[in-house]
């Protein structure tokens, strides 16, 4: 590293800055490299692209760095799209598991995979090349179960994908609830500003507006919706079909209502029945009350956005309904999935070994197990990327950030 003075194709000094030099192949890329760290703002570091490109350079493709640094084997596919994952992060626990995914947590789980496989297919191959050997040959249960203990670990890691998944993008919270009910201002005080316009007419919100938030460290992409009910205009039932949308896609909608009672859990809105959605009860402007609630267990949970009473509860409820079982206790230690692309793929592997379980001989052919097994370590090497994989990078890298 060394400070330099920056100059212009014609001598003129642009900046004052370090430079650092990591030669091959022990950097970012695995190529040689050179990063200039110039002052901040928008003339210096301008002048000095500009000054680069004049020079020959070029700015990098979407991704090109870290697809680079796969290509000369300094990461796998898995750790790249964790790199991308950690830069998209909005919540702590998102990056979290995307720190464990790049330091190698789910690479090394299928590397163990793909060995135990081809492990199988030694087997296999014995039995093939040396049929008529002595010893005999190796016991085709001892080949199933070996088999079978694989499946075990691939079903574990597809049983983490929903969890996994929903940690990367972000689980869709709805508020619904009737008109006026206090949706908008519970949605803002949830996000902590002012994104929802609120006012004293029903009525008031007629699209939905989608924010990226968390809730005690996990991903939450939460949803204000306008009022349900049986809307006539044109563009107020729009606004309704549009809420109903929501409520079919949420993973949990927070039911909002300004009086105590009059709920029925998983018909809002006149017989709405959101897919697997998990409902939360909520009893807005609770700042209003005159009573107390009645019976708590059974009672909604309180709020206001006014007074900002219940809100960390309902966060807490919030977060323990979508993330409480599973990804809590896992999310840190143990390898998930996250990716359609990695579900995709474990759920060919699983495939392949139960068609190679079927052929096993003596009432199928080794050949075609064998087969089989090289089919589903196939999977998991492109998983992984340890394979030619010039495809599956297109597609892994055409979502990333310019550079990195
Ligand atoms: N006192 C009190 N008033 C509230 C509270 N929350 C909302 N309000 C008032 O209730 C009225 C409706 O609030 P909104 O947040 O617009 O209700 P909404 O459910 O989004 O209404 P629509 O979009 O029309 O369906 C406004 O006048 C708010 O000021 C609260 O916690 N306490
Ligand atoms: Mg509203």
């Amino acid at each position: 590293m060394r400070l330099a003075a920056f100059l212009a194709a014609d001598g003129t000094v642009i900046d004052r800055g370090l430079y650092t030099v990591f030669p091959a192949p022990h950097s970012y890329t695995g190529d040689d490299l050179i990063e200039f760290s110039c002052h901040g703002g928008l003339v210096a570091p301008g002048q000095l692209l500009a000054a680069l490109f004049a020079a020959g350079a070029r700015q990098a493709l979407p991704g090109e760095f870290t697809r680079r640094a796969v290509i000369n084997g300094r990461m796998d596919l898995l750790q790249a799209e964790a790199v991308g994952d950690l830069i998209d992060a909005t919540a702590e626990r998102q990056a979290r598991a995307a720190v464990h995914q790049l330091e190698g947590g789910l690479s090394r789980r299928l590397l163990a995979l793909r060995e135990a496989l081809l492990e199988a297919l030694a087997l296999l191959s014995y039995d093939i090349d040396f049929p008529e050997e002595d010893d005999g040959p190796i016991p085709p249960a001892r080949i199933a179960a070996h088999l079978r203990d694989v499946a075990v670990q691939v079903e574990r890691l597809l049983a983490t994908a929903p969890a996994g998944e929903r940690l990367r993008e972000g689980a869709l919270v709805v508020l619904a609830g009737p008109p006026n009910a206090g949706k908008s201002s519970l949605f803002n005080a949830l996000l902590g500003r002012e994104r929802a316009i609120v006012t004293p007419t029903p009525g008031t919100t007629r699209d939905a507006i989608e924010a990226h938030t968390e809730m005690n460290g996990w991903p939450v992409r939460l949803v204000d919706t306008a009022g349900l009910w049986d809307a006539a205009a044109d563009l107020d039932r729009l606004g309704v079909e549009m809420s109903r949308r929501y409520l079919a896609a949420a993973d949990l909608v927070v039911e909002c209502n300004e009086q105590a009672g009059g709920w029925e859990v998983g018909k809002l809105g006149g017989g709405v029945e959101s897919n697997q959605a998990v409902f939360i009860r909520v009893l807005t402007k609770c700042d209003l009350l005159t009573s107390k609630l009645p019976d708590l267990s059974a009672s909604p949970l309180a709020t206001s956005a006014l007074t900002g009473q219940g809100l960390d509860t309902l966060r807490s409820a919030i977060a323990e309904r979508l993330y409480g079982d599973g990804a809590t206790n896992y999310a840190d230690t143990e390898p998930m999935l996250t990716r359609e692309r990695h579900r995709v793929a474990l759920a060919r592997a699983r495939e392949e070994i139960g068609s190679a379980l079927t052929q096993l001989p003596p009432r199928g052919e080794a050949v075609l197990a064998a087969h089989h097994v090289r089919e589903a370590a196939r999977a998991v090497e492109e998983l992984i990327g340890s394979v030619d994989v010039e495809e599956v990078l297109e597609r892994v890298f055409g979502s990333f950030c310019v550079g990195k």
